[in-house]
């Protein structure tokens, strides 16, 4: 099977809010992600994933879309995307645009029709039942807290919102919907974007009839339970017959809810729906039991490693992977994974990109990924913009989970805020993000950590990063090499191969502060050290504090 573009790629992710304002209001906005692509392309990656820039009242931070074809005020205009799209390629860097049609905003012109009266011809572009028992059609919660139904008065019914009450969900059995969305799409690629990513995509097929399901720790049922529905792979194959396979992109479903079985369908290498998709097992590995994500879990390393390992060795020839620690809904992966110890923040963080970068597979770098940046120091809950965690932090704390206290710990761990403060461009104000107040506040760290000391010092995170990618553009055994887990159980060394016919490579990643020892396989042992994290290499056998390196045998 010849290879595709996007099995050699690395992708950037860019939160426009947060990454380079350029007129001074304290909002990242278009311009500003064009005076910084000669950064991205210095780093090495050849492809940037805007997170949604489109018309929005910002309820989710633009993932409440109202105009598919015009962009968010605070953004610019038109002209300043054509710009960017054209700068961009004129650097060799693609453009994937953010796809969010599970839902649109309720303040999109179909809405706003759909609920005017029952009989309006946009009706059925959402998700309209009658109540039961005097409530809500059913017991389903929605991923930001309460309640995935709104009693609207006018017609009284529900609509169904898996997210805010400000994003009801699109209607997807409705084949004009289908159209709508598709002529949207096309209507994209034709100005020569490079592909999407699709959010929330395993969501968009719901249960037939809409069932309760098993109440949660909140006493509603999982939004979850709608992932990878009856029509869902119908509805991608039609996609993909009328809009995709027309173009060459990079496409990546986000699949809240995928196994590993439905990613064999969802980015099956024949090229019939998807390119990749973003799996969310290995991000439940450290969740807490009846918290999930909104509580702090001790690090379980052999869980991760038998979840991506699993991932590795059954997609391989069969799908593609796409691996990330990093994005704008996760904490930074250096709090989570790594150290913020200064004697250990570069060294884990270095750590953590080698083995994620050494896998099979698309890696995408969120932006402030490759400085090492780390969670923001909140204090108290009214710093948090996040929608989604002051939602489940109402919940759990009307529900006598979690105090005020516990409340502010999961923000520090877990607030989708921590990956969206200001891009630390330099040691100034604002870190160079913004020369007006910052939408959110810059991390204090930043007088150290920031792009500018880094791009100019050689052993820093960033070149780190660079050699990584150059590494993939390089090798075919980091791209097409086949997968194999050493030391399972090992509670805190990460050890895998990579075989490509007589070529293979050994990976060592310590995911802990102390030293610990590994017998390296005789037939690495004089082998060359292809990277490592350490300026000099140690005695074989020892891997110190956080310590990578990477044998390559031929
Ligand atoms: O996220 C989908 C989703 O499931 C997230 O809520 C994610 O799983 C969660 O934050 C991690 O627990 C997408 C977007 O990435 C997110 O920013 C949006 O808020 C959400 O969809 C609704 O559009
Ligand atoms: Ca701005």
């Amino acid at each position: 099977m010849e290879e595709k573009w996007w099995q050699r790629s690395v992708v950037y992710q860019i939160y426009p809010r947060s990454f380079q304002d350029s007129n001074g209001d304290g909002i990242g906005d278009l311009p500003g992600i064009t005076s910084r692509l000669e950064y991205i392309r210095e780093l090495g990656a050849d492809t940037i994933w805007l997170s949604p820039i489109y018309k929005s009242p910002n309820d989710d931070n633009g993932y409440d879309i109202s105009d598919y074809r015009d962009i968010m005020t605070e953004f610019g205009t038109m002209a300043d995307f054509d710009a960017l799209l054209e700068k961009a390629h004129s650097l060799g860097l693609r453009i994937v645009l953010d796809l969010v049609v599970n839902h649109s905003s309720d303040e999109h012109r179909w809405f706003v029709e759909s609920r005017s009266s029952k009989d309006n011809p946009y009706r059925d572009y959402y998700i309209w039942r009658e109540g039961k028992n005097g409530g809500a059609p059913n017991n389903w919660g929605s991923c930001f807290g309460g309640s995935a139904w709104v009693y609207d008065e006018k017609t009284d019914m529900y609509y169904l919102h898996l997210f805010s009450r400000k994003q009801p969900d699109l209607n997807w059995e409705n084949p004009t919907v289908r159209d709508e969305v598709f002529d949207m799409m096309d209507w994209w690629l034709q100005k020569g974007i490079d592909g999407f990513r699709m959010d929330v995509i395993s969501l968009i097929s719901k249960p037939a009839g809409l069932p309760d399901g098993e109440p949660g720790p909140n006493g509603y049922a999982s939004f979850q339970l709608c992932a990878n529905g009856p029509r869902e792979h119908e509805y991608l194959r039609e996609m993909n017959r009328r809009v995709l396979s027309k173009y060459d992109l990079l496409t990546v479903g986000e699949c809240a809810g995928v196994t590993l079985e439905e990613a064999k369908t969802y980015a099956n290498l024949d090229g019939s729906e998807l390119s990749m998709v973003f799996q969310f097992e290995h991000m439940g590995a450290d969740f807490h039991p009846v918290l999930g994500r909104y509580a702090e879990q001790h690090k379980n390393l052999p869980l991760l490693k038998e979840i991506l390992s699993r991932w590795q060795r059954e997609l391989d020839g069969v799908a593609w992977n796409s691996l990330y620690w990093d994005n704008h809904d996760q904490p930074r992966i250096v709090s989570r994974y790594g150290s913020e110890k200064e004697a250990y923040r570069e060294l884990s963080a270095k750590m953590l990109a080698t083995c994620l970068h050494m896998m099979q597979g698309t890696p995408y770098i969120y932006q402030g990924e490759e400085l090492g940046m780390t969670n923001y120091p909140w204090t108290s809950i009214g710093q948090i913009n996040d929608i989604e965690s002051l939602g489940n932090y109402r919940d759990f704390h009307a529900k006598g989970l979690m105090t005020e206290a516990e409340g502010v710990e999961m923000m520090r761990h877990r607030s989708r805020d921590n990956a969206r403060t200001p891009m630390q461009w330099d040691a100034g104000e604002n870190a160079g993000f913004t020369t007006g107040k910052p939408w959110l506040p810059v991390n204090p760290n930043h007088t150290f950590l920031n792009a500018a000391e880094q791009v100019k010092r050689p052993d820093s995170v960033f070149h780190y990063y660079q050699k990584l990618i150059a590494l993939r553009k390089e090798l075919d055994v980091i791209v097409h090499g086949h997968y194999a887990l050493l030391a399972p159980d090992h509670p805190d060394l990460f050890v895998y191969t990579r075989t490509l016919g007589d070529e293979s490579l050994l990976v060592l990643c310590n995911f802990s502060e102390t030293e610990q020892r590994f017998e390296i396989p005789a037939e690495y042992r004089g082998a060359e050290i292809l990277i490592a994290n350490y300026p000099e290499c140690g005695p074989l056998g020892v891997l110190r504090p956080w310590e990578a390196v990477v044998y390559r045998r031929r």
